[in-house]
Formats: C-alpha cells, sequence, structure tokens
C-alpha cells in the first residue's frame, strides 16, 4: 500500500469513528500517525508544498487553530463560501479562500486545516496575511501553544483571539458562537477594524457616490495614494472631500490631505 493509501484508510477511519472521551486515544494514535505519512507526502512532493492559496481582495486574514475549534464554521459565518463543517477531526484538508464584504471593501479569509495537520506549513501562511486569527474553543486548551508556533515562525503580523462555542461555556475574551452567530456581527467589525483599512468613496464630479465599490487604501493614506491606486495619467489639480476627514462637506484639499474611512472624494485634474 503506498502512503497515499494509507492516508485515506486514516482518514476513512477518522471520519467513521465518533470522536469522544474512549475513543481519544485511539483518535491521537491515529492523528499522529497521519501527521507523519502527510510530512512524507509533502517531502516527496515537488517543493514540499501540499497547502496553496492566492491573495485576493483589499486583505487577508487567515483563520488558524486546532481541529473542531469551530475554523470553518466561522469562516462560513463571514463569507459566503461554504467549508465542510464536521463533528469528527481533520474535516479541513486543505486551504479555501472566501471573501467577506465589509461595507464594500473585499476582505479575503482563509480557512485552514487543523494545525495538527502541519503547524510549520500551516504558520508559513500566517506570514504572508494581513491578519491571524488564532479560533479556539472555551477550553482554550492550545492557545499557549499557538503562540508560542508563531512566535516560533516569526509571524509578526497583528493577531486576535478568537474563542468559539460560547452557546456551551463562556471563554472569555473575543467570545463568540458559530451555532448560534452569537458575536459575529462584533467579529466581522472587529477583523475591519484591526487591518486599520480606509474605505474612499469615489464621487465624479457632480455626480453621485459609487457606495457599493469604496476605493481601499491602508489608514494615514493621502489623496495622492488613490490618485495612484486609480492610475490616473496627469496632474491632479485638487480634490474636494466629504466626510471624516473633511473640516466642512466639499473641502478642497490637495495631494497631502490625510483621508479617513467613509470619505467621499472628487478629483478634479488640470
Ligand atoms: N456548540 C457549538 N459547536 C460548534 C460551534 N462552532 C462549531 N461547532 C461544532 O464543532 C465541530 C467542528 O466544527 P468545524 O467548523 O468543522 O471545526 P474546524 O476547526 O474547521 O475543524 P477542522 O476542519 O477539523 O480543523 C462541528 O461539529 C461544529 O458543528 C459553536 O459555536 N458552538
Ligand atoms: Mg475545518
Amino acid at each position: 500500500m503506498g502512503v497515499e493509501d494509507k492516508i485515506k484508510t486514516i482518514e476513512d477511519e477518522m471520519a467513521r469513528t465518533q470522536y469522544h472521551k474512549g475513543t481519544e486515544h485511539h483518535f491521537g494514535k491515529l492523528r499522529a500517525k497521519l501527521a507523519h505519512l502527510k510530512k512524507m507526502v509533502g517531502q516527496h512532493r515537488k517543493g514540499g508544498a501540499r497547502f496553496s492559496v492566492r491573495k485576493s481582495g483589499d486583505a487577508t486574514v487567515i483563520l488558524i487553530g486546532d481541529t473542531s475549534a469551530g475554523k470553518s464554521s466561522i469562516f462560513n459565518r463571514l463569507t459566503r463560501a461554504n467549508s465542510k463543517v464536521g463533528d469528527h477531526p481533520f474535516t479541513t484538508q486543505k486551504i479555501l479562500p472566501g471573501i467577506m464584504n465589509y461595507g464594500g471593501a473585499q476582505i479575503q479569509i482563509l480557512d485552514t486545516p487543523a494545525l495538527e495537520l502541519g503547524e510549520a506549513e500551516i504558520l508559513s501562511f500566517a506570514s504572508i496575511a494581513d491578519l491571524v486569527v488564532i479560533v479556539c474553543d472555551y477550553s482554550k486548551k492550545s492557545l499557549e501553544r499557538i503562540m508560542k508556533g508563531l512566535e516560533k515562525a516569526k509571524v509578526k503580523g497583528e493577531l486576535l483571539v478568537v474563542i468559539n462555542k460560547c452557546d456551551v461555556e463562556w471563554g472569555g475574551g473575543f467570545c463568540v458562537s458559530a451555532i448560534s452567530g452569537e458575536g459575529i456581527d462584533g467579529l466581522r467589525e472587529e477583523i475591519y477594524r484591526r487591518l486599520r483599512l480606509v474605505r474612499v468613496y469615489m464621487k465624479p464630479r457632480g455626480g453621485e457616490a459609487d457606495g457599493d465599490r469604496p476605493l481601499v487604501v491602508k489608514e494615514g493614506s493621502f489623496v495622492r495614494d488613490v490618485c495612484e491606486k486609480l492610475r490616473l495619467k496627469g496632474d491632479m489639480e485638487y480634490a474636494l472631500v466629504w466626510g471624516n476627514s473633511a473640516k466642512f462637506p466639499g473641502q478642497k484639499v490637495g495631494e497631502e490631505h490625510v483621508l479617513k474611512d467613509g470619505d467621499v472624494l472628487t478629483i478634479v485634474m488640470g
């Protein structure tokens, strides 16, 4: 039997077996075997990469955590994508991208396989994300280990710890329930806040602002950055701004004006 077949046999056995106190030990052994075999396969494949994903959208957020913490359930709540949810361990086998629309900002969310299936490799994807969301259940038993893993993998980005399954037990901190939906709206807001993005709604001169499709730039960006993002040819003469960064509606500003989230902007070319 080849390694791939052995992996399939173990995965099938895990899928068939109910996970509870009595089978915990057996699962542990299967998990260790699986991790070992997968590592071997990974080493044999060209480049050793088992997972891949392409970045898209205005920013990328990765959900990481141990098996059954509820990563896929949260992912399904945040995006329109549909990742398989299972009551047995290791349901997710690949990195799956989805989009969370936040007032027009397109935030890419990545669902990932359990860290037990290849911590080093999954954490290497955490380095490319703009925000790492650690998902734990109320026991928080894996939190310390995951934090150490991130440190070891030199992941320096923004971190958010989410404690799932608050419908079963309140875990303190940022506690949500993917089952009941409690705290999910707050989680969307928190994710957006942590990404420090600024949505700018472009308004043609004398026309209406496009309220559905903002241009998304980083906090602290200037009008100049928007011009660059729009690849405007020629020179800007001035801009008009309405909203949070404007002293009054329709304020005339230059390239050095710092924009704020929700601004409406008209660029007037020379
Ligand atoms: N009570 C309760 N159960 C939940 C909640 N979120 C997820 N679950 C359950 O927990 C189990 C695992 O959920 P998943 O979303 O598949 O977990 P995961 O972290 O993606 O698991 P892997 O893909 O194996 O890494 C399923 O039976 C879910 O229905 C929650 O908020 N409350
Ligand atoms: Mg999953």
